[in-house]
């Protein structure tokens, strides 16, 4: 990796105060060249406390604006502050810290704009409930269609971005940013993704934000917020480095 890269891991937390604490402290741990940003995505527990008690640098939300907004409020933070790549790892203990340095390197090496971890390039024995992995087969077969390159997991939060791709996010106000659309809006605008298999765990405790129901809609929302970005103009990467 190239000396002086400056790395900002954004976790999105949402009432994790049960397990964002441990989360912060293995990435300190197994992944000591990053800095720590917490968003606290308007909980009502303690989130926020126990982040910065473990040495989290701390954003607070004033009220719940969702998983995409809390992350993009990271990644214009990191914009603002000069950081070089932003990885988003999940506050419940899923992601395994030990993985960033992997994750970050095809983009600190300057190989890659956005390093996406996939639970399914390699079997690691994470286990898919029914109903999401065929929808997250549905997501992934759509997104490598539109993107003419094979993609296998687009909804895995555990992701490296480089400078022009977090800036992307920073920079403009395009709702569909979220998940696999996101993907496909930074891959049309000509940054290149790479996937790399991860580790994916169980939650270190409580429950998933993701209902079955939020799974069933799911689906719809990204059909339809894909045909909202094909039907427009590509978004260019800030700054005239658009491809
Ligand atoms: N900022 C923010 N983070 C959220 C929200 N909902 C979930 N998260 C975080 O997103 C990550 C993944 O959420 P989770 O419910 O575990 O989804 P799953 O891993 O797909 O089952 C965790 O770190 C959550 O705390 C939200 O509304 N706002
Ligand atoms: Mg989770």
């Amino acid at each position: 990796m190239k000396e002086n890269v400056r790395i900002l891991v954004v976790i999105p937390a949402y009432n994790e105060a049960a397990n964002v604490g441990r989360v912060v402290a293995e990435v300190k741990n197994e992944a000591h060249f990053v800095d720590a940003l917490v968003i606290d995505d308007g909980s009502i527990d303690d989130t926020a406390g126990v982040a910065a008690r473990a040495g989290a640098m701390v954003v607070r939300l004033p009220f719940n604006l969702g998983m995409f907004e809390a992350v993009r409020a990271g990644f214009a933070f990191a914009h603002r502050s000069g950081y070089d790549i932003t990885v988003q790892v999940d506050a419940d203990g899923q992601h395994v810290p030990r993985e960033i340095a992997e994750l970050v390197r095809p983009v600190a090496e300057e190989e890659y704009d956005v390093v996406v971890g996939s639970r399914y390039l390699e079997d690691r024995g994470y286990k898919t409930p029914l109903l999401r992995k065929c929808g997250i087969r549905f997501f992934a077969w759509l997104t490598s269609l539109v993107l003419g390159q094979t993609i296998t997991d687009t909804t895995c939060g555990f992701r490296a971005y480089g400078r022009r791709a977090f800036g992307m996010f920073a920079s403009y106000d395009a709702a569909e940013f979220k998940d696999s659309v996101g993907l496909v809006i930074l891959g049309r605008a000509g940054l290149r993704i790479k996937e790399i298999p991860v580790t994916v765990r169980e939650r270190i405790g409580g429950r998933s934000t993701i209902s079955a129901l939020k799974a069933l809609v799911y689906p719809f929302e990204f059909v339809l917020s894909l045909v909202a970005v094909l039907a427009r103009k590509r978004l260019t990467v800030p700054g005239g480095e658009a491809c």
